[in-house]
């Protein structure tokens, strides 16, 4: 990691002096949470870094500012094994927990939007067809999607209420030997692109998973244009008209809500780690910025304002990362509890949401300026703090916990 950020080289402000070579600590991992980790995890680390600064940053700014997600990455991607790190064989690199939040917060080091792609058809996809799919809608899906070959989308929300999805109205009938899908969703990450898509529906036999194809009858995925946040990441409606099923696209292992919040699940402890890179790219920016920004008469560094704000910063991220690698050494042990995961995306995306604020602020009107990186994970940080559960759904959950309350 250390080695990854001093390759990152210099942002706007870090051109007029060298960096500085006297710490004894690396900013970015006061608590060396990097010796932590196994030399398979660190070597995960170190290789998806190396994608972001090489291929990821150089292009990223001009993606964001033209509402264009990187498509011509999928290759790499796939080539390195991100897509379905976790599941053990059909081509999948079959990678621990912890692994797959290094490979989250290294690629949300570039942008929550790759990050996001990547969480998508891993976690929300991937991670079911393997959990809950047939041995023939595995071996058709999985190897295809780990080549990057196959891209997928998962529709849970609905525009009436995504944080309350026991509510949704898309609906599934049994005719003849097939099903018919009506409905919609709302908010969909990937789904203009998608080859396929997971779509959770209500059925007479509880609420059900379809495999709904690209080109299918009375299927559409418009993109959702105009977004202010996520713009390196493609966001779309996904509409069902008389879609007419075969037996064959449906989930056979699961008929409830448990389904789809298992996926979340997966999604959300992925990115509990993500939002550490965000705030690791803004806290590297202004620590370079700081140093070279001179104001009566010193730079910003030498004041204590700046210092104590700095300093939050690394308390922040230091904790986070604590807990995600907390997090994940439970989840590879079989002891994760949903509520931990809340817990942890609750804190972690609120921790880099404030940091890439406070860092805009501290760039002046430069803030505002996609030339520095704080203003666009700021605004990628709006989308991931709504997404998979938005910070108040997660608040209730860790309180339904401690009082045995449901307050929803
Ligand atoms: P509740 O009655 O509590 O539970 C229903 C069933 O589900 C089980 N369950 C879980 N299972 C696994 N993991 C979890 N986290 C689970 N939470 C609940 C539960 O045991 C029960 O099972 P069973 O077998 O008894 O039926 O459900 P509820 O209706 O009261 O809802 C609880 C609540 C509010 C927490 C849930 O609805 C919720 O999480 N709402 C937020 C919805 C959300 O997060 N949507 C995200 C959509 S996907 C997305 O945003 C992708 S962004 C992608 C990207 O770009 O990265
Ligand atoms: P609402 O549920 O209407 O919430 C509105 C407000 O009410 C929020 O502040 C919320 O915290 C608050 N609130 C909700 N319940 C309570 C309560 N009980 N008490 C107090 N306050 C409450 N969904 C998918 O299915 N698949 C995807 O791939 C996907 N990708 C997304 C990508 C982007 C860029 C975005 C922005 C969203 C995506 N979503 C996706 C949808 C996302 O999961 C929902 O936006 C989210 O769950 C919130 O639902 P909502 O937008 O309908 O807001």
């Amino acid at each position: 990691m250390v080695e990854s950020v001093k390759k990152s080289g210099p942002g706007p402000g870090q051109e007029a002096r060298p960096a500085r070579t006297d710490r004894a600590l690396d900013p970015l991992d006061l608590f060396d949470v990097r010796s932590e980790l196994s030399e398979d995890e660190a070597l995960v680390q170190d290789t998806v870094a190396r994608f972001v600064d090489d291929q990821v940053l150089p292009v990223i700014r001009e993606c964001f500012e033209q509402h264009r997600f990187p498509q011509e990455l999928i290759p790499e991607i796939a080539a390195l094994g991100l897509f379905g790190s976790s599941i053990e064989g059909y081509g999948c690199a079959g990678l621990n927990s912890v692994a797959y939040g290094l490979i989250c917060q290294e690629l949300e080091r570039g942008d929550s939007g790759l990050r996001s792609f990547v969480s998508v058809q891993s976690s929300l996809v991937m991670y079911p067809i393997h959990e809950f799919g047939s041995d023939a809608q595995k071996d058709r899906w999985l190897p295809a999607m780990a080549r990057g070959e196959a891209i997928g989308c998962f529709g849970l929300t609905e525009a009436h209420g995504g944080s309350d999805p026991a509510s949704m109205k898309t609906h599934a009938r049994r005719q003849g030997g097939d099903w018919v899908l009506n409905g919609s969703k709302m908010w969909i990450t990937n789904g203009t692109i998608a080859d396929v898509a997971v779509v959770w529906a209500r059925t007479d036999e509880g609420i059900r998973g379809f495999l709904v194809e690209r080109g299918m009858p009375g299927f559409s995925a418009p993109e959702i244009e105009n977004k202010m946040s996520l713009r390196a990441s493609v966001t779309s409606a996904l509409f069902f008209d008389n879609v007419r099923l075969p037996e064959s696209s449906v989930l056979p292992g699961v008929s409830s809500l448990r389904g789809p919040l298992s996926c979340l699940s997966q999604a959300r402890y992925g990115i509990s780690w993500g939002p550490i890179g965000s705030a690791q790219a803004c806290l590297q920016e202004m620590l370079a910025y700081t140093e070279t920004r001179v104001l009566f008469g010193s730079p910003l560094s030498h004041k204590q304002l700046i210092q104590v704000r700095l300093a939050d910063m690394a308390r922040r991220i230091t904790a986070a990362q604590l807990l995600s690698l907390r997090l994940g050494r439970l989840k590879d042990a079989g002891r994760l509890h949903p509520t931990q995961v809340s817990l942890a995306k609750w804190n972690n995306v609120r921790m880099a949401l404030d940091i890439a604020r406070d860092c805009r602020d501290m760039l002046g009107g430069s803030g505002i300026s996609a030339e520095y990186v704080p203003v666009r994970h700021m605004l990628n940080l709006e989308s991931v703090i709504t997404y998979e559960g938005t910070e108040s759904v997660h608040q209730l959950v860790v309180g339904k916990e401690l009082t045995g309350v449901s307050a929803f």
